[in-house]
């Protein structure tokens, strides 16, 4: 079975949409793991988005993951990976397929709602990242 990280962003949150987001996945088949909310400081964004400090984007994109809570997920099934982000849909909202998470609920390439892991390399290194115990 394989296992990958979500993270239902700030927006997620603030815009009361946990419980359909996190229904989809258990819909679909994907089990619960673990799950945890908390907020990410600056210094866990620079962590996970190591890739993508030096975009003209980061500074934007630290202050919107760090402006409120966050819920971290593992998620497990067969293919996890690959059946989660076809679930949640290309990066802009506006671009995203309907049906998906972000083609659904999202108008934003920014405030897209969630994270997902996009390999099994980041989905081992992020479920380290955010449950170091796991
Ligand atoms: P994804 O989350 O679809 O894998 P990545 O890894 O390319 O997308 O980007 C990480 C995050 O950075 C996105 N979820 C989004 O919040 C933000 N982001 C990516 N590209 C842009 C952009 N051009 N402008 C603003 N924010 C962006």
């Amino acid at each position: 079975m394989e296992q990958t990280l979500v993270i239902l962003k700030p927006d997620a949150i603030s815009r009361r949409l946990c419980g359909e987001i996190v229904g989809r996945f258990e819909r679909k088949g994907l089990r619960i793991v673990k799950m945890r909310m908390f907020e990410i400081t600056p210094e866990l964004s620079k962590v996970h988005y190591a890739d993508h400090i030096d975009k003209p984007f980061y500074p934007e994109l630290e202050e919107y993951i760090t402006s409120g809570s966050v819920v971290a997920i593992i998620l497990e099934g067969e293919e996890s990976i690959s059946v989660v982000r076809k679930m949640i849909g290309a990066t802009n909202g506006i671009e995203a397929e309907l049906g998906t998470i972000r083609g659904d609920f999202s108008m934003s390439k920014r405030q897209n709602l969630v994270h997902a892991s996009d390999s099994k390399e980041s989905a081992k290194r992020e479920i380290e990242i955010f449950f170091k115990e796991h």
